[in-house]
């Protein structure tokens, strides 16, 4: 057996490949490393043919694909002697933000939106001793006032405006085609503030060596042993994006002031990286495509209890898009394809709970009447 240090986190990994000085202190909590679980059932019950992907980003450590962005700018903020970190957040930056926040020993102050926040993102934020404004206004309103704020106070900002957010997120191709040993042919993920779109391009162009970092030598982690130094490949993927029909602005091709969505996580209407990720969709032969708030939680609860892997409604869209290209042929049979799961869906327990429909039902403490329930189901 080859030597195999202990995984420590994607900055270690892919230190050649990131822009982290040599002596940096890394803010880790060793995210990354996250699995592409091939679904069986779900391609059988639409009867294609297709090799279908899951990456389960909601495995991170704050369990959304958000801190291999904030492993980077949080390293680099402390790098730079910064004391706070500020953001704005529908919920999964301001978990992570603030749990690097506290694993750097810096303070984190986190501008939500007032309601429509996810419950388990919320704990997260107050767990991780952030400092969080609920502001009377959206997702919009909040990352306008950073901006503001920025220029007048001395914390970094650590939205995906943060360039170290998106090298660090760009980290989830480099994942992919190592294992797969090759790029798919189609890459499906949900759009809210375009950075992941935008991340993943950038990492696949470098893995097909059209990028500015685009590398040659073997992998800083294991030194060769790994497949990495065979995962240049010639290929990139079509990068498909789905946003929810009530925060749209991909589809309309203008901003939208009123953004709503049951997937609170992309209830975004001003996206950040707008003309990157519309050079992402451009050059890679992509689309953007929009659903209702019913096909986001039905593909939600198909990918639960069919596959067993339970990821929050925005992340549920690139399911979603994903089974309705395949069904049209759109993304042909044959095709290898990967969603991105950008979040866990322990994240929003009570848009779960909301449908439970006949799940839960309510029966004696008597063995007959539980019986009587169970045959009831055999
Ligand atoms: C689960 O936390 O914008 O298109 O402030 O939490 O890169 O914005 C979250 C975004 C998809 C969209 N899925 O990614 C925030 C925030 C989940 C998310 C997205 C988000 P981008």
């Amino acid at each position: 057996m080859p030597f195999r240090p202990r995984y420590t986190g994607l900055i270690d990994k892919y230190r050649d490949r990131l822009p982290v000085p040599d002596d940096a202190r890394v803010i880790s909590l060793g995210e990354g490393n996250t699995p592409l679980i091939r679904l069986n059932n779900i391609p059988r019950k639409i009867g294609k043919n297709v090799d279908l992907y899951v990456k389960f980003e909601g495995l991170n450590p704050t369990g959304s694909f958000k801190d291999r962005g904030m492993t980077m700018a949080v390293t680099e903020a402390v790098e730079q002697g910064s004391q706070a970190i500020i953001c704005a957040s529908t919920g999964n930056t301001s978990a992570s933000a603030a749990a690097y926040a506290a694993r750097a020993g810096i303070q984190s102050f986190v501008l939500i939106p007032d309601g429509k926040i996810a419950m388990g993102k919320l704990a997260q934020a107050i767990m991780h001793g952030a400092r969080v404004l609920q502001i009377e206004g959206n997702f919009d309103d909040g990352m306008r006032l950073v901006k503001e704020l920025a220029a007048h106070a001395p914390v970094t900002i650590v939205n995906s405006i943060n360039p170290y957010r998106l090298q660090g997120q760009k980290t989830a191709a480099f994942e992919i085609v190592e294992e797969l040993e090759r790029a798919p042919d189609f890459h499906c993920l949900p759009v809210g503030n375009a950075g992941n779109i935008t991340a993943h391009w950038i990492g696949y162009c470098e893995c097909s060596g059209r990028g500015e970092g685009a590398l040659t030598q073997a992998c800083s982690f294991c030194k060769g042993s790994c497949r990495y130094a065979s995962a240049i490949v010639g290929d990139r993927p079509v990068m498909v994006g789905y946003q929810a029909a009530g925060a749209n602005p991909f589809l309309r091709g203008e901003m939208v002031d009123e953004p709503d969505t049951v997937a609170t996580a992309i209830r975004i209407g001003h996206p950040q990286s707008w003309d990157q990720a519309w050079a992402a969709s451009r050059e890679s032969g992509g689309w953007f495509d929009q659903f209702e708030d019913s096909e986001i939680l039905t593909a939600q609860r198909l990918l639960a209890d069919h596959d067993g892997v339970f990821c929050e409604p925005a992340s549920a869209i690139s399911v979603a898009g994903a089974l309705r290209d395949i069904r049209s042929g759109r993304i042909p049979e044959g095709s290898t394809v990967v969603c991105t799961l950008t979040g866990h869906g322990l994240k929003d327990p009570d848009v779960a709970i909301r449908q439970a429909g006949d799940a839960i039902v309510k029966v004696a403490a008597e063995l007959d009447a539980v019986k009587r329930a169970i045959l009831d189901r055999l």
